[in-house]
């Protein structure tokens, strides 16, 4: 199957659906055909970046980290997902700067707090309003909108088969698949 390398960033709060929507498409993908290698901050904070916690300096040198490696292997060929919270307007562009024109493709979790929250799968907001966690993104760490997203995607009010709809025609349509 014929396709152009990219890197699609999925950034977003905590639950607002970035794994789940960068798993289904890593799926959706290699049903299609298409080689894909996923990174995900629940993995690669338990290997590579085993040393960074979740102070602003070792957020940017997570992202910097998963940025040099995503290029790594976009420069192999694939389409490489990256689901990171990157909380940092800043970083984002470091690593959208790694990229030629039209294959940096920003993905904005636009999931509303609430739901994210409410979701709470792993207890970790609960914990961060109660002190128990500190510097959560969204609570007592900030989170910096994007301005210019390519694709903006909405958990509370859109399934996860309508974002894979989307986010396959958006490949489509720019002939990256
Ligand atoms: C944010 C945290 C924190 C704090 C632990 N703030 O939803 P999760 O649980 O499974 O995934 C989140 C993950 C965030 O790692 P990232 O590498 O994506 O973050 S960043 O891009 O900001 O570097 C969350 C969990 O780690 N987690 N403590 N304080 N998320």
């Amino acid at each position: 199957k014929n396709q152009r390398p990219c890197l699609l960033w999925f950034t977003g709060l905590s639950g607002s659906g970035k794994s789940t929507i960068a798993n289904a498409l890593d799926v959706a993908l290699y049903q299609r055909g298409y080689h894909t290698f996923l990174l995900d901050g629940d993995n690669v904070r338990h290997g590579l970046n085993r040393d960074l916690g979740f102070s602003d300096s070792d957020r940017v040198e997570n992202i910097r980290r998963v940025g040099e490696v995503s290029k790594l292997f976009a420069d192999a060929g694939l389409i490489v997902l990256s689901a990171f919270i990157s909380p940092f307007a800043s970083d984002r562009r470091l690593v959208r700067n790694l990229f030629p024109e039209g294959e940096f493709i920003e993905v904005f979790m636009n999931t509303p707090i609430e739901t994210c929250e409410q979701r709470d799968p792993k207890g970790l907001y609960q914990k961060a309003r109660a002190g128990q966690i500190k510097d959560f993104t969204g609570i007592d760490s900030p989170y910096e909108i994007p301005e210019h997203p390519e694709v903006v995607l909405d958990t509370s009010a859109q399934n996860v088969d309508d974002c894979i709809e989307q986010l396959i025609q958006y490949l489509q349509d720019r002939k990256l698949i």
